[in-house]
């Protein structure tokens, strides 16, 4: 089987992660995470490349590359323009590739807000409220669904 090439995307203030606010978003580095998914891709027969930024533009010049590079899959923590940005749903709608949206955090348990995606209602999967774990169950769930293809 050929190996499957996923991207793994972070949005706003994730670089802060592990130092601060660890009891909402845990105690492990950006880093610390990348480094956990890039293992757990080997392992499920996935190359993964890891980006983050704080600034909206970038991500979707991010997302048009992953388009033009036929990448299989994205798994993206969207952050706060999950709740936001109109920008992200078009270039997610116009690279047409499947994605998982992430949350370390249960987004429903908190302010409402947070309820809303611009992003769930096109996604193939949505994890949230697991901690680090979102990361690699939104993994492990967009590899079986891209091998069941
Ligand atoms: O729960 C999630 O993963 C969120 O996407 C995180 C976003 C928030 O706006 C979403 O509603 C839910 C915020 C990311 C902020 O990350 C920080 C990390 C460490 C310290 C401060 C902020």
């Amino acid at each position: 089987m050929t190996q499957l090439k996923i991207l793994v995307l972070h949005g706003p203030n994730l670089n802060l992660l592990g130092t601060r606010e660890p009891e909402t978003y845990g105690s492990q580095t950006l880093a610390d995470i990348n480094a956990e998914l890039v293992n757990l891709g080997e392992s499920l027969g996935a190359t993964l490349s890891t980006y983050q930024s704080n600034h909206e533009g970038e991500l979707v010049d991010r997302l048009h590359l992953a388009g033009a590079d036929a990448l299989d899959g994205i798994i993206i923590n969207p952050a706060a323009y999950t709740h936001t940005s109109v920008a992200l749903r078009d270039a997610l709608l116009a690279i047409n590739l499947p994605f998982i949206e992430v949350h370390l955090s249960n987004v429903h348990q908190r302010e409402s807000f947070r309820h809303q995606s611009f992003l769930s209602d096109i996604a193939n999967g949505i994890v949230a409220g697991f901690g680090n774990t979102s990361y690699t169950l939104a993994l492990r769930g967009l590899v079986t669904q891209l091998q069941n293809k």
